[in-house]
């Protein structure tokens, strides 16, 4: 496949743009090779400047659930775009898709819209702090819940232990309120509650992880946070920025039957629009400015186009709930696919699959935490990205992240998906 144009623009990219890219993940450094840069995206496929044309596995990391220039969300940002782009005031909107989006997940009562994932995970922590009057949160290693301060902590020595700043910039003083567990492991996080007994506001985790590929909590871990919040009296915060309105109306919480206190969303609740948002019952959300003393703002929170693309998006699932089992049974087909392939051709392999959220992990150890999802095999990795980038098939250039299925996929595409596999494992150079 060309890629002379990517090449090009890539280039002049990088001359005004760090890295030449506003987010790292799409500059492809973990599979190496010149990112593509795409000219439009129409339903499952991406159109890229070089002509060639993709079928799209990440569809934009969640938001295009749908398929991209989903007719009924493209008309009504167009049609709001007439009344003007923003105004720094209230609109009947937002109070539209606050109601919507209570309607459908459970155990919330209020919701407060953001302008990204971080954005809501941050505010999130800062209002479950303040609520509880505790200072320190846990995390789990491999879960990500978006670039700010209090989440950029690695793991150091050992699987637990007081966070170490993973990027410049974070200082220790706030790595220290940050302890880091193990998905999957409850008795990591029970030793955090031991160890520190009245100062732990709040658990952040990914209900189902989507950040070190597709992780799927094993039966009784989620219920066990649960459990462990609820004798410490520190709050549960399930980030369904990727999960939100994606396995279900009312997300993780509805799929795997567990309850958190604070909820946050994004991706999906925009329509690809910047939007994130954290949701409670209003015993929590009233502590909230204006409201409360917790303070948190944005100039473009609600802003009518995002609102309006969100509104749609919305609407249109919680009128089609048959999108979501429709999703996963597409993701099994192919995750069933690619197992057959695999194992004819004798290569280790995990694949890791949750409703329409799937990853493959060249490894014969089975992916349950960042420990293990790193041991995959990165250049196998490498070369099967770049192996299905040639045969059309666009996958998220990291092993470290997850597939978003979208309901624009036909049965062709995946065949086409299947038998782009087939051929790159035939020609596969051992
Ligand atoms: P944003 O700030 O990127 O909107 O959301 C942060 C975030 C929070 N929580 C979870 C569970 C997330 O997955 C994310 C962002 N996801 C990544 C994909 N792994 C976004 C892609 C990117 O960083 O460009």
């Amino acid at each position: 496949m060309r890629y002379q144009r990517s090449s090009a623009l890539f280039k002049s990219a990088q001359r005004v743009i760090p890295g030449g890219v506003n987010s790292p993940v799409r500059a492809f450094k973990a599979v190496g090779g010149t990112p593509v840069f795409v000219e439009k995206a129409k339903g499952a496929y991406l159109y890229d400047v070089d002509g060639n044309t993709l079928i799209d596995y990440i569809s934009s990391w969640g938001p295009m659930i749908l398929g991209h220039a989903f007719e009924p969300v493209i008309e009504a940002v167009k049609l709001r775009a007439e009344s003007g782009t923003s105004y720094g005031m209230p609109t009947e909107l937002e109070t539209q898709i606050a109601e919507l989006a209570v309607q459908m997940v459970p155990n919330v009562d209020k919701i407060r819209m953001v302008n990204s994932g971080t954005e809501a995970c941050m505010s999130a922590v800062r209002l479950a702090r303040g609520y509880t009057q505790r200072e320190k949160i846990i995390k789990f290693a491999g879960c990500y819940h978006g670039h700010s301060d209090a989440f950029l902590i690695q793991a150091g020595s050992g699987a637990v232990t007081f966070g170490a700043p993973n990027s410049p910039g974070v200082t220790q003083g706030t790595a220290k309120d940050t302890l880091l567990a193990e998905y999957n492991d409850l008795e990591l996080v029970s030793n955090h509650f031991e160890q520190h007994p009245e100062q732990i506001a709040a658990i952040i985790v990914e209900p189902v992880a989507g950040n070190m590929g597709c992780i799927p909590p094993q039966d009784g871990f989620m219920q066990g946070l649960r459990k462990l919040c609820d004798q410490h009296q520190a709050l549960l915060i399930f980030d369904e920025v990727m999960t939100g309105f994606r396995l279900a109306k009312g997300g993780a919480q509805e799929s795997l039957g567990v309850t958190a206190d604070l909820i946050t969303y994004g991706k999906v609740l925009g329509g690809g629009l910047p939007v994130g948002a954290f949701a409670a019952k209003a015993e929590i959300m009233n502590h909230l400015a204006p409201e409360g003393p917790v303070y948190q703002a944005g100039t473009l929170s609600g802003n009518p186009l995002a609102m309006a693309a969100g509104l749609a998006m919305l609407t249109h699932l919680n009128e089609n709930p048959e999108v979501f089992d429709r999703l996963a049974k597409k993701t099994k087909s192919i995750a069933l696919g690619m197992k057959n392939l695999l194992v004819k051709k004798g290569i280790p392999y995990q694949i890791n699959r949750y409703g329409s959220m799937m990853s493959l992990h060249f490894t014969d150890q089975a992916v349950v935490d960042f420990k293990t999802a790193a041991l995959g095999n990165n250049e196998n990795f490498k070369a099967y990205f770049h192996g299905m980038l040639d045969r059309g098939v666009y996958l998220p250039p990291s092993a470290f992240e997850s597939y978003f299925l979208n309901d624009a996929l036909s049965e062709k595409d995946i065949d086409f998906t299947l038998s782009a596999f087939e051929d790159w494992l035939i020609n596969k150079k051992s």
